[in-house]
């Protein structure tokens, strides 16, 4: 192990890769295994020494949020709805931590709803004390945080993302690397290709634009601009990228 000054790598697991999107509250087990082998193996072999996980809500977390009428920019001040949308996201966690644990990983939950807020409103920065996951990634365990409910003044409780938080978690760790495993192989340009790296926002404006029209949250546009605002090397990837980031090799989409 490496003393508690080396950075660590960021990875999110998307919802959308470990979770069946469409059937409520249901895993794909399959995918969710495959992810569970890769980190197991890059951190029994020593090509990963200091590791945070993020993973996104699927079928768990975006349920019971869409069900309440809650979102990023919505919040709710029904405390059932609360527990509604932060419960399926804690069974969605003990499921990754379970099959993380079964491959010797020393994965322990961190849950953002307890911890984080947005105390200056929706459009106010988020609040996510780290002291928490530095001492655990410092003792040698491998914190595992998720898309969850945060505390927003003027909304009640929002959603927060997994991807907020993995912006927020580079930035705040100096991650050595960052990694975003999906459902989709990089970020594509207009044909479907996968671009292996983007290193301006103008260089791939117009293929985004495009690629975005099909995807309801806007997501990738925004993705690429806030992954390319980090120091770290971020890389965009599918399921089949996942052993050769966490070896150090390049993956789907460099952005950096
Ligand atoms: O899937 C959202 O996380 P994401 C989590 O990373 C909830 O956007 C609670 C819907």
């Amino acid at each position: 192990p490496g003393s508690d000054a080396d950075p660590p790598i960021v990875l999110k697991l998307g919802g959308s890769l470990i979770t069946e999107k469409d059937r409520p509250e249901t895993l794909d087990g399959d995918a969710l295994d495959a992810a569970c082998d890769a980190v197991a193996g890059a951190l029994a072999d020593g090509a990963v020494e200091r590791l945070v996980v993020v993973h996104g809500g699927g079928s768990f977390g975006h349920h019971h949020a869409s069900e309440h009428g809650v979102s990023t920019t919505t919040g709710t001040d029904d405390a059932v709805a609360v527990t509604d949308i932060h419960g399926a996201m804690a069974e969605l966690n003990r499921a990754v931590l379970d099959r993380l644990q079964e491959r010797g990983v020393p994965a322990v939950p961190v849950h953002p709803l307890s911890l984080s807020a947005r105390p200056d409103g929706v459009d106010g920065d988020l609040d996510l004390p780290l002291s928490s996951t530095v001492t655990l990634l410092g003792e040698g365990f491998v914190p595992v945080l998720h898309g969850d409910g945060v505390a927003t003044a003027g909304e009640g409780v929002t959603v927060v993302s997994g991807d907020e938080l993995v912006v927020e978690l580079a930035v705040g760790l100096g991650a050595r690397r960052v990694g975003v495993c999906s459902t989709v192989p990089g970020v594509l340009d207009g044909d479907g290709a996968v671009l292996p790296s983007i290193d301006s926002f103008e260089s791939v404006a117009d293929a985004l634009g495009a690629s975005d029209a099909t995807d309801v949250s806007g997501g990738m546009a925004a993705k690429v601009r806030e992954l390319l605002a980090l120091d770290a090397p971020a890389y965009v990837f599918g399921a089949a990228g996942l052993a050769p980031f966490l070896r150090g090799e390049d993956a789907g989409t460099r952005i950096d």
